[in-house]
């Protein structure tokens, strides 16, 4: 007798993915894509607007935090890189060329692998965090050591792309600031409209001015109420915009936005006057304990460029620039993993080492501080 045959177990259907799609097919309306635009993606953006309560109570402003860390290379850059290596491949690029202070390489690679094609990067020789460099490294980008600065880099980057078959990718191709503009589009999604003010890092000033355009874009279009003051912050030993002239040997702790000669300066002041901004600069002291206030504070952690945002909001709100019951939004632009040294240090220069006990329980809790609380057996 033969066995009847048994049914196949009828498994519900895998719903329609809900996963957020990355910001060329959310936002393609909106962007310069079309058909013939290859999509290459790691499923960047959507990234979270966090409610800040410490910053909050701090500053009695009302403020979030834009957590560009939670990107797939671990900052906003990929934003930026989805739409310029999308443009690149659709107009026939084999390799992808662009100066960094650690970021945009780490971006870079990753998307030229994923598309395929091959990714030269130029850094500032001993001047990147160890988080970028391996990224750059473990995607299989042509990595070379600039013996200068990074604005020393990006002057070669750009000959390169003139005189040889390669696709510029820093933020001076339009494609990156098309890409970055996006961020803005979410928080207002999440806001129902645009904050008051806006506090960002300023390195080249791509970003800045990529808020700024996506803010206008979205005030143009009916879907906000008013364009957000837009705050830039650099660090002291690096603030060319500040001081008004370029700094030839820019230095701070804060490598990624040390940066001598803004790509995007004029685009910058423009943003400025347009939306009644402002620039600021703070010493590394500064940054350094804007840095530990956000990580210990809302459990966000950037690497130390990332903070000085936050050190902009405490210091305008002080000087009541930005007033009581405002709407903040803080971009932080980097994940802390990525240079991770700063957190293990403390004001005074020396390292943490938590403190070594042996295997034993109560050891243990006369260490926490919990001597003489243990319960009744
Ligand atoms: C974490 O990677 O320029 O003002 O080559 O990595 O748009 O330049 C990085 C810049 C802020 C400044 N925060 O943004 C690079 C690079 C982080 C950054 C900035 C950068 P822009």
């Amino acid at each position: 007798m033969s066995t009847p045959s048994t049914p196949e177990p009828r498994l519900p259907k895998p719903s329609p993915s809900a996963q957020w799609r990355g910001v060329i097919r959310e936002y393609a309306d909106r962007l310069d894509v079309s058909e013939a635009t290859p999509i290459v993606t790691l499923g960047e953006g959507g990234t979270p607007l966090i409610d800040a309560t410490a910053l909050s109570e701090r500053t009695g402003a009302k403020v979030w935090v834009k957590f560009e860390g939670m990107n797939p290379t671990g900052s906003f850059k990929d934003r930026g890189m989805t739409m310029a290596v999308s443009k690149a491949v659709e107009h026939g690029a084999r390799v992808v060329v662009c100066a960094s202070t650690g970021n945009t390489s780490a971006s870079a690679a990753a998307y030229a692998t994923r598309a395929g094609i091959a990714a030269a990067v130029l850094v500032p020789q001993g001047k990147i965090a160890m988080g970028k460099l391996s990224q750059a490294i473990a995607h299989n980008a042509r990595i070379l050591q600039v013996e200068g600065n990074f604005d020393d880099c990006l002057e070669i980057a750009k000959e390169l792309a003139e005189r040889y078959p390669v696709h510029l990718v820093n933020s001076v191709n339009n494609d990156r600031i098309e890409g970055q503009k996006t961020a803005a589009f979410e928080v207002v999604e999440v806001l129902g409209d645009a904050p008051d003010f806006h506090l960002l890092p300023v390195g080249n000033a791509g970003n800045y001015t990529a808020y700024h355009r996506g803010y206008r874009e979205e005030l143009e279009r009916g879907a906000t109420t008013r364009l957000p003051r837009m705050f830039g912050f650099q660090a002291e030993g690096s603030a060319p915009i500040i001081r008004g002239h370029i700094v030839k040997d820019p230095d701070t702790i804060a490598s990624a936005i040390r940066i001598g000669n803004p790509a995007s300066w004029s685009l910058a002041l423009a943003a400025r006057d347009d939306s009644d901004g402002y620039f600021g600069m703070f010493s590394d002291e500064k940054i350094l304990e804007a840095h530990r206030i956000l990580s210990a504070e809302t459990g966000i952690f950037v690497e130390p460029a990332s903070a000085i945002g936050v050190a902009g909001l405490l210091e305008r709100a002080e000087a009541g620039i930005i007033p009581k019951g405002a709407t903040v939004v803080i971009t932080v632009t980097g994940h802390g993993l990525k240079d991770p040294g700063w957190a293990v240090r403390q004001p005074d220069g020396s390292e943490v080492t938590p403190t070594v006990v042996p295997v034993d329980t109560d050891q243990v809790a006369h260490a926490l501080g919990m001597a003489g609380q243990a319960a009744r057996q």
